[in-house]
């Protein structure tokens, strides 16, 4: 290591020690640990431009151990990304900041990923990897590689402790990723102390058994021997890549290679300590030599040539290929969606009752042409889920181009593979499987609604409606779960129309990830159902009076049953208008006025019916309404028996309006 190199590496100890000492809160062991690796990896590896952050070839990197965030800010700033100032790692962890406790996707400029829970930054790295082979093998041509870039995700022990990495990495090793780098900082430490506590396989021999090429460099600051493990993986384009780095803990600190160095600041007289060991030219904190700026900027500046390289590698394509460029731009461009698919072939319904999942799934194989960037599948439930789309092929190792991906049982990773390649871009991604098993994506889920992700999720066998699979497949619970979920919106349609309008939701969603949640069981097509759903409820079936006597709100199979109380209420002389509500969130996202036309507050005889938990419901019947639904979990027998035995009939619904009287 020249005397240039030791200092722009020790650079990113000094700032992340200090940035973390003023914030008196921060973790600085991975940072200074992974420092050289994240050095060598960056300067001299990593296609990137830090003036042109979005720039689509750019390799993806992903600091999967979140919590070493200071070690990317100190990157970032370093390199001059988005001008994060000096002032900005000042700010390290204080309100408002660039720079918060952990990497926040499109709040800091270069982040590719929101990360912090462990392991989820490798399992998206997979999903951006995946796109990246997808697009390549559907924009590239000879002479033309315009899609041509490594993904490289960073983490720790926790990261390959926690089973996500393993779902993920199992699949990445059976499709054959081979421009996936896994760069594993292997400190052998987590917060209570040494791996040997509760880690001890052999993480190598595992991902070699799940097909990486693993590499491996005994000293975490031999930059060399880093760079040469880089170049390797990269020469292996049939497999992903797995390098171990051991390293120390908090490098060059008092507390190095302990677990006092993982999560608590150094404290000024280790810091300076540390200084002292690196023999850092200043005791001063944030002190960079101006000789320091000036190499990252010259590292910069050579950078930026290869985007503008590709800037004209791509002007020459879109010359010799118009017809590709314009696909280019309509793959790329999330806002034109409505435009496409808003029409009436769209729209359409059939007469007969059906099952929303297979609804769901007419729509699915109608618009895949109209939007041929739609890229998902199931955790290995396509039949049930009916989320194929025919004659569009299957993504494997040995053939990109198709279009439905097989996730395997691994809904954890499938939710983080969606982020990943919505993150990525390029690409309109779903994932699939039972209602029920949504609790083995939730972390995933929630880190796309905290990232702003419009992924789409089909969840179908969406009640008791389940039948004969009885409890364990049975959801109740996880429909308030989502509807607790900041900026998630989640569909419950009531019939073919309605599940119509929970795609086009979701499909038109900029921002906000959409959950379709599907009937296994047929449902009528109600005469009362439209677009209106968009606004997440509407008058379904109108009162004779235009003030009723009483409402019913219902969801998904319970809305034709609210439909038929009201028939029997009307013979009872009592009024009743029936709501709709498929979508509680984008309901709250109305108007007042709206609201108030659907349910106006003068009307407080209030039931609300379906056969969920009713957690929620509470906000639209008030404290003198009723909620008709489940109580405890299901049973296993055939779902007509289960809706009456859990009170889900017309009349039971309709005693429950006029017990209100
Ligand atoms: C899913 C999840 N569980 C727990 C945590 C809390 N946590 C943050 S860092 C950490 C230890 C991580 O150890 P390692 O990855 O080895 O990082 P190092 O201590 O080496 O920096 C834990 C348990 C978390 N962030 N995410
Ligand atoms: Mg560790």
């Amino acid at each position: 290591m020249n005397d240039i190199e030791k200092l722009s590496v020790n650079a990113i100890r000094v700032l992340s020690a200090d940035a973390i000492d003023k914030a008196k809160s921060g973790h600085p062991g991975l940072p200074l640990g992974a420092a050289p690796m994240a050095y060598e990896l960056w300067a001299h590896h990593l296609k990137h431009d830090p003036k042109a952050p979005k720039w689509a070839d750019r390799d993806r990197f992903v600091l999967s151990g979140g919590h070493g965030s200071m070690l990317l800010y100190s990157l970032l700033h370093l390199f001059g990304y988005g001008d994060l100032s000096l002032n900005d790692l000042k700010e390290f962890r204080q309100f408002g900041s660039l720079t918060p406790g952990h990497p926040e996707y499109g709040h800091t400029v270069g982040i590719e990923a929101t990360t912090g829970p462990l392991g989820a930054g490798m399992a998206m790295a997979v999903g951006m990897a995946m796109a990246e082979t997808k697009l390549a093998a559907e924009f590239n041509r000879p002479g033309f590689p315009v899609v041509d870039h490594f993904t490289y995700a960073l983490g720790g022990d926790g990261c390959l402790m926690e089973g996500i990495t393993s779902e993920a990495f199992s699949l990445a090793g059976t499709l054959g990723l081979g421009k996936l780098i896994i760069l594993y900082d292997s400190n052998r430490i987590t917060i209570e102390g040494s791996t040997d506590i509760a880690f001890t396989e052999n993480v190598q021999k595992r991902m070699e058994a799940y097909g990486f090429q693993t590499l491996e460099v005994e000293d975490g600051n031999d930059l060399e021997a880093i760079g040469k493990a880089i170049e390797c993986a990269k020469a292996d384009l049939t497999r992903p890549s797995f390098i171990t780095v051991h390293t120390l803990i908090g490098y060059g600190s008092p507390k190095m290679g302990t677990a006092a160095a993982h999560g608590e600041p150094l404290g000024a007289e280790n810091t300076l300590a540390m200084k002292k060991f690196l023999e850092w030219p200043s005791e001063e904190p944030f002190f960079v030599p101006e000789e320091v700026y000036a190499y990252y900027r010259g590292l910069a500046e050579e950078l930026g040539k290869k985007s503008a390289a590709w800037n004209e590698l791509f002007k020459a394509y879109a010359a010799q290929y118009p017809e590709l460029a314009e696909k280019w731009a309509a793959w790329h461009d999330r806002k034109g969606i409505a435009g496409k698919i808003d029409n009436e072939a769209f729209w359409e319904i059939p007469e007969k009752p059906q099952a929303t999942r297979d609804s769901s799934r007419a729509l699915i194989n109608r618009f895949k042409d109209m939007l041929p960037n739609l890229f998902g599948g199931a955790a290995d439930l396509a039949p049930s889920t009916r989320t194929y789309m025919e004659g569009k092929g299957d993504y494997s190792k040995d053939d990109r181009s198709g279009m439905n991906l097989h996730f395997g049982i691994r809904e954890l990773a499938m939710a983080a593979i969606t982020n990943g390649i919505a993150l990525h871009g390029g690409l309109i991604p779903y994932a699939a499987t039972f209602f029920v098993f949504s609790d083995y994506m939730k972390p995933m889920t929630r880190l796309a609604s905290i990232m702003g992700l419009p992924v789409i999720y089909v969840l179908t066998h969406d009640s008791i409606g389940v039948g004969e699979d009885g409890p364990t497949h049975e959801p109740v619970e996880q429909a308030a779960m989502f509807r607790a979920l900041p900026n998630f919106r989640l569909f419950r349609p009531a019939d073919a129309m309605e599940t119509n309008a929970a795609w086009f939701a979701a499909l038109t969603s900029e921002k906000t990830p959409t959950a379709v949640v599907a009937s296994r069981q047929a449902l009528p097509q109600l005469p009362g159902s439209s677009r209106e759903a968009l606004k997440g409820a509407y008058v379904i079936d109108p009162s004779e009076k235009d003030v009723p006597d009483a409402i019913l709100i219902a969801s998904g199979s319970e809305v034709s049953l609210a439909i038929e109380a009201k028939g029997l209420l009307k013979e009872k002389g009592i009024d009743v208008r029936v709501v709709s509500m498929p979508c509680m969130d984008l309901f709250e996202e109305q108007d007042e006025a709206y609201k108030e036309a659907v349910l106006p507050k003068a009307v407080t005889k209030r039931v609300a019916v379906e056969a969920l938990i009713g957690f929620g419901w509470e906000r639209y019947t008030g404290l003198e309404g009723k909620v008709v639904s489940m109580k405890s979990f299901g049973a296993s027998a055939p779902y007509s028996k289960l809706f009456p035995y859990f009170g889900f009939t017309k009349e039971n619904v309709a005693q429950a309006v006029e017990d209100l009287f």
